[in-house]
């Protein structure tokens, strides 16, 4: 199929309530949403940089000239079969792998409508509902964390992760620990520790979290790799992971015990997919991350948390956790079991709500080929 268009949208969406983590407080959430246009059909992605380079060194600003001076040229006017095709195409762009990941994920809505067959298909996923909790942004105190998470697991919510930074770890999990004695709980650190000071969270091993993510900085792979012995709890890693590469050198060098997988953060669904299957045939397990996504990037992630290495349940809320209104028709609510339900209509299986995308949109435009 040929690219004859690609729209692009800057959002800027208010979550339902802030997102603290030791990066900072997110009030409101950019994206650039993609739209692909080819044989009279049209494909949507979502590139989930956000405002501030805080997880990332990706903003919705670079995202946005990325798409529009690098990677709209490399496809409009080409025929891209599959996603290894479209990563050749824009492999002479170094890093922004969040851009890449947004038009990616539009093509394969393209490539799943043409073929008739859902994202979860194309995957080969295996489960029709997948295992989520949530993520609790750091909160005013450990009684306000206990509190709020109370709230969730009223909802349904079986799994719960906190965010911690120095100062808000252990104390935050001895008192979730305290309220909730047998809940599956974990922590995310966001990078705020180094080598020298993580020895704060080997505490952290009585609580029986079912993991430590991201304790150290990005590119601190090594540095990782020295700490996850000093635990029991395994360390899973976020950020560090930005490509099937470093996946592969993580397990060798044995800096994590289960992957975290952001289709945004890796370049792409097909990386994702690529990486779950380094995993699974290593018997390492994984579990999707989340980034705040709306609708589209949700939908994506529920088909890609279908695949059968996804043991672990994922940050893919439901989609009243996040925004009050989103821009897909469709709502993913939670089921009684803590699940939620894979899309089955083709592509991503959603319909946009053009309305919503208006109201959000700080820029849009056209390029054609
Ligand atoms: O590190 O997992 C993270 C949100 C924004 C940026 C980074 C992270 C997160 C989350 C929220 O933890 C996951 C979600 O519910 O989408
Ligand atoms: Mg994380």
């Amino acid at each position: 199929m040929r690219i004859e268009r690609l729209d692009l949208h800057h959002l800027r969406m208010p979550l339902k309530s802030a997102f603290e983590t030791s990066f900072g407080r997110i009030e409101t959430r950019d994206c650039i949403l993609v739209a692909a246009y080819a044989d009279g059909l049209v494909g949507y992605g979502e590139s989930a940089a956000d405002r501030d380079p805080g997880y990332s060194y990706e903003t919705s600003g670079t995202a946005w000239h990325i798409l529009q001076d690098y990677l709209a040229p490399a496809v409009l006017g080409e025929k891209i079969p599959n996603a290894e095709d479209y990563q050749a195409r824009v492999s002479g762009v170094r890093g922004h792998l969040m851009a890449k990941a947004g038009l990616e994920m539009a093509l394969w809505d393209l490539w799943g409508k043409q073929a008739n067959k859902s994202l979860c298909e194309l995957f080969g996923g295996e489960s029709q509902r997948v295992d989520v909790g949530v993520s609790i942004g750091l909160q005013a105190s450990p009684e306000a964390l206990v509190e709020t998470a109370s709230d969730y697991l009223k909802k349904g919510y079986r799994r719960i992760k906190i965010k911690i930074k120095p100062g808000r770890d252990v104390g935050d999990v001895e008192a979730m620990r305290r309220t909730f004695p047998d809940l599956k709980m974990q922590v995310d650190a966001n990078s705020a520790y180094t080598l020298d000071t993580a020895d704060v969270l080997l505490p952290l091993d009585e609580f029986e979290l079912l993991l430590i993510e991201q304790p150290l900085a990005e590119d601190d792979l090594w540095d990782h790799s020295q700490l996850a012995p000093r635990f029991k709890t395994p360390l899973c890693l976020d950020e560090s992971i930005t490509s099937l590469k470093h996946a592969r050198q993580a397990l060798e060098m044995k800096a994590c015990g289960i992957v975290n997988i952001k289709a945004g953060r890796v370049g792409g669904l097909s990386q994702g997919v690529a990486i779950h299957n380094l995993c699974l045939d290593q018997d390492v397990p994984v579990w999707c991350g989340g980034l705040l996504e709306t609708g589209v990037g949700r939908s994506s992630n529920l088909a890609l948390a279908s695949l059968p290495g996804f043991t672990l349940p994922g940050d893919i809320s439901a989609t009243e956790r996040y925004y009050d209104e989103d821009i897909i028709e469709e709502e993913f609510v939670l089921n009684e079991d803590s699940t939620i339900d894979v899309p089955g209509k083709p592509g991503l299986g959603i319909t946009i709500d053009q309305k919503a995308v208006k109201k959000y949109s700080l820029q849009n435009m056209t390029l054609s080929a």
